[in-house]
């Protein structure tokens, strides 16, 4: 059994205090989806206010760990799915602008402890704002 004390650690970067309660309420749950292809799905969190980008790790109920996702600070594109869209078994995230009705998608790339975006491109522009992906 890991000591709270440090297993939480690095969590406090995601806004996690020691004792296990994400208290900013700027971090939301984007989607789930297994990122590092564990086989368990991961938490993707987004911070509407800095437009950090995070995921967790969990193990059963617990957050056995988390790392930051590459940044997006235009806070008008929202984290809407993470999937492999390009086939090649790693999970890309999407991304749809809420002003604008563009979208598009990261290919992700783990380097340490983060992820970073190793290729962008765009998706098809549904400009009709009232669509949603789900
Ligand atoms: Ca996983
Ligand atoms: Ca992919």
């Amino acid at each position: 059994m890991d000591d709270p004390e440090t297993s939480f650690v690095d969590l406090t970067e995601l806004g996690l205090g020691a004792d296990g309660v994400l208290s900013n309420l700027n971090w939301e749950i984007a989607t789930t989806a297994d990122i590092d292809g564990d086989g368990r799905d991961n938490v993707l969190w987004r911070n509407k206010a800095t437009g950090q980008n995070g995921v967790w790790d969990l193990e059963g109920s617990a957050v056995k760990g988390s790392s930051f996702l590459e940044s997006l600070n235009k806070l008008d594109w929202q984290l809407v799915d993470a999937l492999d869209v390009d086939g090649d078994r790693d999970i890309d995230l999407i991304w749809r602008n809420a002003t604008t009705g563009q979208n598009a998608a990261w290919r992700m790339e783990q380097q340490g402890d983060s992820w970073v975006k190793s290729e962008s491109y765009f998706l098809p522009t549904l400009s009709d704002l009232s669509w949603q992906v789900v």
